[in-house]
């Protein structure tokens, strides 16, 4: 990214940028793909930071030995921390900054062919929130007490007062954090919807905006119409837990099952803040590598709108058996049913673009492919756990942990590695190693399956989530399956060696990668029309991109890469 445009480059005045000192450059930048970059690499940073407690707490489900004398690895205090600052983690800071903050910086922009976000500073300001953010959860891991502990569903009277759940300061440390960091989403989402608004390239109609951009903006919108009530909770529990409100302890007259409520008005929709942005990289990702335009692109989108509609009517499927009245509970059964079938239809139109194709199996199409199979078990799952009867067993036992593993690995990780194989080129002007993609490809995947299938038979068992050890003596019919939870870890510990060949192939790549041309995906987008890597600014000022349309034909002339909206007709 450091040399600004470094080939073809035609228009020298367009170099400005080039006596700025490292810290204008890539600290305070008020460039969207160095903010971009700056959200995917933090993101990567809590991504390690959340798989390496991952890597302690299976440890020891695993080997439930005798290294803290009388219960293991460690003790069920932390135990509990780990397993609640994993779940945030990889939440609220990894798949929220990956999925959203660094697509949706990097995309939106170079995609509807403009310079940059409209607001650039506040683009900069949301940043270095989140940045803040991270921070005051780090420090909540080691103030006195320790890291929080209550879940991170944060569910009162636990999260305000008890024991093995840390709730002194590591609480109201944890609560302030993610309240920080969603601030810093408002603001990215304020910025991504005003740019996809205004800043599109000339001649680019609604219905010729790229299938990520649309995803990414419906993935703001469900975000910032979703995260209020939360909001309002938040504050309430930071009174409970530190001025001495009762608005959640039933000992003081409040109601846990409240907050339940506002918790998951947001956290059911944010499922799909995830989700869609990942959902929509591998549209652009299979539409190229099988050389086919997307099935049905009006269709995609407008279900997709669907989906985000039926997203704020699902939420109280979490609370099933929380003591909701029975009827409600049917009533949201049925829209939790309801709302498979707009997923179940963008999965079917991918297939069907699919169908046909001439396909290129390069790494970010075995990442989309794999994304399509992958949340295929995790959407099916979801039917079961969406049907009230069956939650009665299956609420809060591994099912559960192995269905939305199955729904956020594939969003998280590997629609974020897709979108990295893919877009690289661009950002950095040089490509990424295939072998190595592909080695981490496959050690990535396997395993995964290698995690998460064990826990559906633990689930299915009546192995119950959040308990720290299953043995003789305290669960006397679930220690039988203790290979199964030794296996899950194995596989853990090989996914997380896998993760190594991406790590080299990423920063030899930034040095020593293969130079890119403009479009090395014969993509038909417009941010393949942009330099590799694209400058500050993206296209030369005196040439941006505009969108024709012939009678026939889309094309734009005197550029050598012509664009064709997706929902082209022959
Ligand atoms: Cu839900």
């Amino acid at each position: 990214m450091s040399e600004t445009i470094a080939t073809g480059t035609e228009h020298p005045s367009h170099d400005h940028h080039e006596e700025m000192s490292f810290w204008s450059k890539y600290i305070f930048s008020v460039d969207h793909k160095v903010i971009g970059t700056q959200y995917m690499l933090t993101g990567m940073f809590m991504g390690l930071i959340g798989g390496f407690m991952a890597y302690v707490f299976r440890m020891q489900l695993a080997f439930p030995g005798e290294s803290v004398p009388g219960y293991g690895v460690v003790t069920p205090a932390n135990y509990n921390m780990l397993i609640t600052n994993h779940g945030t983690i990889m939440v609220f800071w990894v798949a929220m900054p990956v999925l959203v903050a660094a697509l949706g910086n990097i995309l939106i922009p170079l995609m509807i062919g403009c310079d940059d976000m409209v607001f650039p500073r506040l683009n900069r300001l949301s940043y270095q929130i989140f940045l803040l953010s991270s921070v005051v959860l780090i420090i909540s891991f080691f103030v006195p007490g320790g890291g929080f502990g209550g879940a991170w569903t944060a569910y009162p009277p636990l999260s305000a007062s008890g024991q093995f759940s840390h709730t002194d300061w590591g609480a109201t440390l944890w609560l302030v954090a993610v309240a920080l960091e969603i601030v810093a989403f408002l603001l990215g989402g304020i910025n991504f919807i005003t740019t996809t608004m205004n800043a599109r390239a000339p001649g680019m109609t609604a219905f010729d905006v790229p299938i990520v951009i649309w995803m990414i903006n419906i993935a703001s919108i469900l975000f910032m119409a979703s995260v209020g009530p939360l909001i309002a909770g938040a504050v309430m529990l930071f009174m409970d837990q530190r001025i001495g409100t009762a608005f959640f302890l039933p000992s003081g007259g409040g109601d846990p099952v409240l907050w339940q409520h506002l918790f998951w008005f947001f956290g059911h929709p944010e499922v799909y803040v995830v989700l869609l942005p990942a959902t929509g990289v591998v549209a652009e990702i299979i539409t190229v590598f099988s050389r086919k335009k997307l099935f049905g692109y009006k269709t995609v989108l407008y279900t997709t709108i669907a989906t985000g509609v039926l997203s704020f009517v699902v939420w109280a499927h979490h609370q099933f058996i929380a003591g909701i009245d029975p009827r409600m509970g049917n009533v949201f059964a049925v829209t939790t049913l309801l709302i498979s079938i707009p997923i179940a239809e963008i999965f079917f139109a991918y297939i069907a673009t699919l169908y046909g194709g001439s396909i290129e199996f390069k790494v970010p199409m075995l990442w989309a492919l794999a994304f399509i199979i992958e949340f295929m078990l995790g959407g099916v799952t979801g039917i079961y756990l969406g049907a009230s009867a069956l939650d009665v067993y299956f609420h809060d036992n591994y099912f559960v942990v192995a269905h939305f593993h199955y729904t956020f690995f594939p969003a998280a990780i590997i629609g974020f590695y897709a979108a990295c194989y893919y877009w690289f080129p661009k950002l950095v002007g040089r490509m990424m190693n295939e072998t190595l993609g592909k080695i981490h490809f496959w050690g990535t995947v396997i395993p995964f399956n290698g995690i998460f299938i064990p826990l559906f038979f633990l689930g299915m068992a009546g192995q119950h989530r959040r308990i720290f050890m299953y043995t003789e003596s305290n669960y006397p019919d679930l220690a039988q399956f203790q290979d199964m939870r030794v296996f899950a870890t194995i596989s853990l510990i090989i996914m997380l060696i896998f993760q190594i060949p991406f790590f080299i192939n990423l920063f030899l790549s930034v040095k020593k990668g293969e130079k890119a041309p403009k479009n090395p995906w014969k993509a038909n987008t417009l941010e393949w029309s942009a330099p590799s890597p694209a400058p500050h600014g993206n296209f030369p000022p005196n040439d941006m991109p505009r969108v024709y349309r012939g009678p026939y034909e889309y094309s734009v002339p005197d550029r050598e890469l012509d664009y064709w909206p997706q929902n082209e007709k022959d």
